[in-house]
């Protein structure tokens, strides 16, 4: 079977990245990334200058997934900009770069950077960090999410994306996706990022298992597979010429596949690649290949967006 994809003039021998913040704040993980067997690879969402992030522990395993509250700890945009100016895109795998900027100001003076670089990457603008004390995430207000898209797009005239929250209304899928069907240089989003400020106790301790924010952080992992199929699905359906990336659940070629049959183009993989490592890309890879053959499947185009329903 064949698990390429293109999309966007980026080409994958598999649907399979990195969720932007796991595996990727250094240049030693971006490359442990790159070996692997994942089809791509993406940075740690970047801001104006490096942040230490929030106190630790601030990332735990939980029964289900996991629970963090990094609080955007990253070395700072020029880092990953020299790290994708110094990286081999001709013999590579593709290379996106994720933004996180603490204002407006900031999204628009690193986009403003990696425009007048010109490289051949894609940007993922994050729209909906949980974990910023005081900070509301974009992604949840409309209006806010449409003034920033509106200035960016001044400054920023190439193809990109954004990284969303998640929703669970129909209402809220259908207002989000009309700010983003306003937007034609918007070309993907990525659903979807942590299910913000969950709470993970420890039953023996009666504690809380992260230090910030009273406990308080994203869930990813089996909790978060029903919900990132269903902004997959949405997004799939009411987005206008965009590619949708899942994100959520993935742990094996199963959740993969389920990601592609709601309508992903590609696939990035966070709890489980913090807890297995690198080496998950090899095995959910051959996974999804083996269930696609044992299904008749030749090609992801063949089952993308097919879902069935009653
Ligand atoms: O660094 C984080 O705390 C973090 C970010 Br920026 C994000 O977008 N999503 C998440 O779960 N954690």
């Amino acid at each position: 079977v064949d698990l390429s994809v293109s999309w966007l003039g980026v080409n994958m021998e598999n649907p399979l990245y990195n969720a932007s913040g796991v595996m990727c704040r250094s240049r030693e993980e971006l490359d442990a990334v790159a070996a692997s067997a994942a089809g791509a690879l993406i940075t740690k969402s970047c801001t104006l200058l490096p942040r230490e992030g929030n106190p630790e522990p601030r990332y735990a395993k939980a029964p289900h997934g996991s629970i963090n509250s990094m609080g955007l700890p990253n070395a700072g945009y020029q880092y990953y900009l020299d790290y994708a100016k110094a990286y081999d895109h001709q013999g590579g795998k593709p290379l996106f770069v994720s933004v996180s900027g603490m204002s407006l100001e900031d999204n628009l003076e690193m986009l403003a950077a990696f425009r007048d670089a010109d490289l051949p990457c894609l940007v993922e603008l994050n729209l909906s960090c949980p974990n910023l004390p005081g900070k509301p995430q974009i992604g949840y207000d409309f209006e806010a999410s449409s003034h920033v898209l509106s200035e960016v797009v001044k400054v920023y005239h190439k193809p990109f994306g954004v990284k969303l929250p998640p929703y669970f209304d129909p209402v809220h899928f259908a207002e989000m996706a009309s700010v983003l069907n306003s937007f034609p240089s918007l070309k993907y989003v990525t659903c979807i990022n942590s299910v913000g400020n969950g709470l993970v106790i420890d039953l023996d301790s009666e504690s809380v298992v992260i230090k910030p924010k009273g406990g308080l952080g994203g869930i990813g992992g089996d909790y978060v597979l029903p919900t990132a199929l269903a902004n997959v699905r949405e997004f799939y359906r009411l987005l206008d010429d965009k590619h949708v990336i899942g994100c959520g659940g993935v742990k094996s070629g199963r959740e993969a596949f389920m990601h592609i049959l709601a309508g992903a183009t590609a696939v990035q993989v966070g709890t489980c690649l913090y807890e297995e490592g690198a080496a998950c890309f090899a095995r959910i890879r051959d996974e999804l290949a083996a269930l696609m053959q044992q299904k008749g499947y030749a090609t992801l185009a063949d089952f993308r967006g097919k879902l069935k329903t009653m």
